[in-house]
Formats: C-alpha cells, sequence, structure tokens
C-alpha cells in the first residue's frame, strides 16, 4: 500500500514538473511573440505529409515557420521537410529511454535549439501514438489531434484522453473515404460525443484539400494571440 502511495506521489511530482515547465515555455513563446501547435496522432495518420503542404501555405502568407520534430528513432521525418529550408529541431526520444511522447523539458532544449533564428510559427510533430502525448502538456497554445479515415469511426471513443485534451481534430486522408466506405457523419459524431468544441477539419494531406482552412485556423489564432500585445 506504502509503495503505491510512494507511486502516485513519483507520478504527482513528475506531471506537476511537466505544467510547470510547459507554464515557462509558454512565457518564453509570448516574450518572442511566437505561437506554438503541437500535432498528435497515431503512426502513420498523416503528420509529416500533412505538415509538408501546411509549411509551404504558412509561408505564402508570411510567416516564419520552426519545426520540432519527435520521433523514437531515425531522423526520417526532419529530412522529408528539409527541403523547405526552415530551422528543423530534431527530437529522438530513443536518446532517453525511448518515450512515447515529447514532455516539456525536451520541448524547452528544442526551442533553446530554434533561438537563434527568427520563427513566428512552431510546429510541433509529436511522437506517434494516442495515448501519451495527450498527457504531457508542451506548452503549444493549441494542441491538434489526426485521426485517418484508415483507423476507423469508432477511435474517438476508444481513445478518448487526447480528443478531450485537444482544441481540434483533424479528419485526414478522406481521398481514401470512398474506397474504405468510411461513414464520415459517424466519426464527425463521435468526436463531438467525446469534445464538442473541438473544431474539426476534413483534410487530404495527399490532395492538399483542406490545408487551406487548416493554416487560416491557426493563422487566426496567432492574430489574436498577440492582438493587444
Ligand atoms: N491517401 C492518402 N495518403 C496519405 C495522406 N496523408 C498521408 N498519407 C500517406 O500515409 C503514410 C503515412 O504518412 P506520414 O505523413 O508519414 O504519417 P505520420 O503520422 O507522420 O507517421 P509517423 O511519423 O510514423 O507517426 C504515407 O505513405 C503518406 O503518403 C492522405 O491524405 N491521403
Ligand atoms: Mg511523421
Amino acid at each position: 500500500m506504502e509503495t503505491i502511495l510512494k507511486e502516485i506521489k513519483i507520478v504527482k511530482n513528475v506531471m506537476e514538473k511537466n505544467n510547470q515547465l510547459a507554464n515557462t515555455i509558454r512565457e518564453i513563446l509570448v516574450s518572442k511573440k511566437q505561437s506554438m501547435f503541437n500535432f498528435m496522432s497515431s503512426p502513420g495518420s498523416g503528420k509529416t505529409t500533412l505538415l509538408d503542404k501546411l509549411i509551404p501555405f504558412l509561408l505564402s502568407k508570411g510567416y516564419k515557420i520552426g519545426i520540432i520534430e519527435g520521433d523514437v528513432q531515425t531522423d526520417n521525418d526532419a529530412k522529408k521537410l528539409q527541403h523547405h529550408n526552415i530551422p528543423i529541431a530534431l527530437i529522438n526520444t530513443s536518446r532517453f529511454g525511448g518515450s512515447c511522447h515529447l514532455a516539456s523539458n525536451v520541448i524547452l532544449g528544442a526551442i533553446e535549439e530554434l533561438k537563434e533564428e527568427e520563427i513566428d510559427i512552431i510546429l510541433i510533430e509529436n511522437v506517434g501514438n494516442l495515448i501519451c502525448p495527450a498527457s504531457y502538456d508542451t506548452g503549444s497554445d493549441k494542441n491538434l489531434v489526426i485521426l485517418s479515415v484508415t483507423e476507423g469511426e469508432d477511435k474517438p471513443l476508444k481513445y478518448p484522453g487526447i480528443f478531450r485534451k485537444t482544441q481540434s481534430a483533424i479528419i485526414n486522408k478522406i481521398d481514401l473515404a470512398p474506397i474504405l466506405e468510411t461513414d464520415m457523419n459517424q466519426i464527425i459524431t463521435n468526436i463531438k460525443q467525446i469534445n464538442p468544441d473541438s473544431k474539426i477539419f476534413q483534410i487530404s494531406a495527399k490532395t492538399s484539400v483542406g490545408i487551406e482552412e487548416l493554416g487560416l485556423w491557426i493563422i487566426e489564432n496567432h492574430q489574436i494571440k498577440y492582438m493587444n500585445l
């Protein structure tokens, strides 16, 4: 019993420390007039492909973009985004135990790596999975979850935590919906059941459908943050 209580206390301390550091990150972002958006999803649902389309849209609107690329192993995704010629901080969590998420201490390190660069908006590609990343506040202004149609309509109900904690849910790979006979209304109903306030985007990162709408939402949130400063 005592061991369990001790473990609960340790977990509580870890989460408190993470949250304190996330607040520090928020202060740093404000001091630099930056915004940060955290993209989470299961492996393969299209985070990198989506960022690859979103980056040029944001650049075309005059915003300077920085990327924090989180992966357990490899620099594959960082390499895929390299051609945009923007600063990218790569975090391989295998260097510290292969964590399945990005905690605020590693995000702080990545932000420091990006500090010499002029950046307005930082986009985080979190480690691919639907569970741990949702528990760790990264100091981001908005958190987004991507669910691709290949994963099944029921995922918001099976992994409610991440849908509850995100301000936006992106349904990706909609180009495949007719082939898979996906019930789009059912996915939307399931997301809304868990989080009625979630802003839902329907996107095909492959064909770029919906990228503009998402980009404008990101810009709008960035502008609102600094409207009165
Ligand atoms: N048809 C279709 N394929 C897509 C779409 N978005 C991504 N893909 C494909 O899905 C596969 C995985 O995409 P990634 O962008 O690597 O996914 P990810 O979420 O970054 O994967 P991890 O970083 O490994 O978690 C690739 O083969 C992409 O080409 C889409 O909108 N439509
Ligand atoms: Mg990726």
